[in-house]
């Protein structure tokens, strides 16, 4: 079988990342990674600190440190937070290495040499009291078009217009706050798209039944409202030093040794092992990312790698998400007071989030995180469909252990063993066609198959009566349940998978042949409870992050 590199966006760690960033990257990609080790696949999972750009420069400069020592900090605390989150890369690296700059630099001396990079003029603010230009993000001023007074020389967030810093109305530096800007020509480097467009279009034609519907469309429209060139420098210090005469006091604008970074990463990983992954063919790429994350990665990204001809493998399958948003409490990256994945593990642990986030995955719409959702998960259906199954299940099988009889060659009731198969191979269709919200609907359904058993047939009452041979077909199916819940839940909350696995002598990562396995109930394990409910504290405390 073909090997299988899984990359998430690499967040930008000028803030850390909140939950919507969380559910729209990072964690889909991590299931999905998880999966694959359950199904014994050889796949890699490639994540980073996007450490580069313009407000990290903008960050430093105003903590009075160097930008090199914040982008690092901040790595390491999002890497941090990612893992107590029960995140598991093969590796989590960062873009400000030098195996990132080496493999940039290939790159981009190859792009140039096959001609796909021109020069251009372009205009751009200077600051006479910086002496220095001046990115477009770093000028605001007054929108020309709706008059707000906070618009960006790239964007007016008020109005949405996308704007050029030379038509904001009193533009004023944002380094230094005066507005002693002035507006010289200077050189930017380009990647020629159009040179490219053959290229891209049949990459897009290709592989587009492969992407998601919102990841189709937008490259779609993206290409048909034309290509033009693209600009890859800025006029800030902090990022890769373009290495061409003349562009001294520029470097590689962030999106390009970003997408890069996912080989650079890889490499930083290991030399050797990254291209065995990058250039072997039939290796699979399959990229998760944010639905604004999309034309960077579905025709940018593919143009850099088939530019370059230096033999990488194309994106495979995009898979992008749409927004996880909350009205009732702040998801918020840029004002820092927001739920992220840092605080939010002091309100619930983190297979309670993961779970909740899983649960709520905005695979094809908008979705929205609420108090009252999370409620309704952990209490409804963590605790009361799937805990209190597996508790019961186990508990009354621990009780009556003398009553079931030889737990491994035992049968299942009568039409279960189907049912239950056929539980597994949804769970495994929709993981392979990446739907991930939909597999974990699979393990709700082999919960809801739990709790109508044990309702229909009372097991307690059959135990009480004497009835072994009934009570033990019972009880049987209904452990056998449980241990397959036990595994199928592992990429969704591992170590709540866990605590179940271990009643059936799984102490380490489960594989998907395990649930075709004897039983191998281990009676010597106490029973304790899987998931607890929230209540007023956790409520609380969701509510201190109010919008
Ligand atoms: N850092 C945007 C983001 O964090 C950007 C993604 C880069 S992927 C190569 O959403
Ligand atoms: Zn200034």
């Amino acid at each position: 079988m073909s090997k299988i590199i899984v990359t998430s966006a690499l967040p930008y760690i000028n803030g850390i990342p909140h939950l919507g960033n969380l559910a729209g990257s990072i964690l889909p990609a991590d299931i999905y990674s998880k999966y694959l080790s359950m199904a014994g696949r050889d796949h890699i999972f490639i994540c980073g600190s996007d450490q580069h750009g313009t407000p990290v420069e903008l960050t430093a400069i105003r903590l009075g440190i160097p930008p090199e020592e914040y982008a690092d900090s901040m790595h390491e605390r999002v890497k941090a937070a990612l893992e107590a989150f029960g995140c598991t890369f093969t590796y989590y690296g960062k873009t400000h290495t030098d195996a990132n700059m080496r493999t940039v630099y290939s790159i981009f001396d190859a792009l140039r040499k096959n001609g796909y990079i021109i020069e251009a003029q372009v205009l751009q603010a200077y600051c006479l009291i910086d002496k220095r230009f001046i990115p477009d993000r770093m000028i605001e001023g007054v929108c020309p078009f709706c008059n707000g007074t906070h618009a960006r020389g790239d964007q007016c967030d008020d109005c949405g217009h996308t704007l050029r810093a030379d038509e904001l109305i009193e533009p004023h530096c944002n380094i230094c706050g005066k507005g002693e800007i002035e507006f010289r020509n200077t050189k930017s480097l380009m990647l020629d798209l159009p040179a490219l467009s053959k290229q891209i279009m049949g990459f897009v034609e290709k592989r587009k039944e492969l992407f998601t519907k919102n990841a189709i469309n937008k490259t779609v429209s993206f290409v048909e409202g034309g290509l033009k060139p693209r600009s890859i420098s800025r006029e800030i210090r902090w990022g890769f030093k373009i290495p061409m005469e003349g562009y001294e006091d520029k470097v590689f604008y962030v999106w390009f040794d970003a997408v890069i970074g996912y080989i650079g990463i890889t490499d930083e990983w290991s030399h050797a092992e990254a291209d065995t992954y990058w250039k072997e063919g039939s290796t699979e790429l399959i990229q998760f990312m944010g639905k604004d994350n999309i034309e960077f990665h579905t025709v940018i990204w593919p143009a850099i790698l088939s530019g370059s001809d230096l033999g990488y493998i194309l994106p495979k399958r995009i898979i992008a998400y749409e927004w996880l948003n909350s009205k009732s409490v702040k998801f918020s990256k840029s004002r820092g007071n927001g739920l992220n994945i840092e605080n939010s593990l002091k309100v619930l642990g983190a297979d309670y989030w993961r779970f909740m986030l899983a649960y709520l995955l905005p695979e094809t719409s908008d979705s929205e995180f609420s108090p009252e959702a999370a409620e309704e998960i952990v209490n409804k259906i963590m605790n009361d469909k799937i805990g209190n199954f597996v508790h019961r299940a186990i508990t009354i099988a621990l009780r009556n252990i003398g009553m079931l009889g030889d737990t491994d060659s035992g049968q299942l009731l009568d039409g279960y063993s189907d049912r239950l198969d056929s539980i597994s191979k949804s769970y495994v269709s929709e993981f392979e066609s990446i739907r991930i919200r939909e597999a974990l609907r699979e393990v709700v359904a082999l919960a809801d198959i739990g709790n109508e058993l044990m309702s229909g047939k009372r097991p307690w009452e059959l135990a009480k009566s004497g009835n072994s041979l009934e009570f033990s077909k019972v009880m049987l199916t209904a452990l056998r349940i449980s241990k397959n819940i036990g595994i199928l839940l592992w990429p969704f909350a591992n170590s709540s998978s866990a605590s179940i696995l271990k009643h059936f002598g799984i102490h380490s990562e489960p594989k998907l042949a395990m649930l075709q396995e004897p039983l191998n109930f281990d009676s010597s394990v106490p029973e304790e409870q899987v998931f607890y409910k929230i209540g007023e504290r956790e409520i609380s405390l969701l509510s201190e992050y109010k919008g």
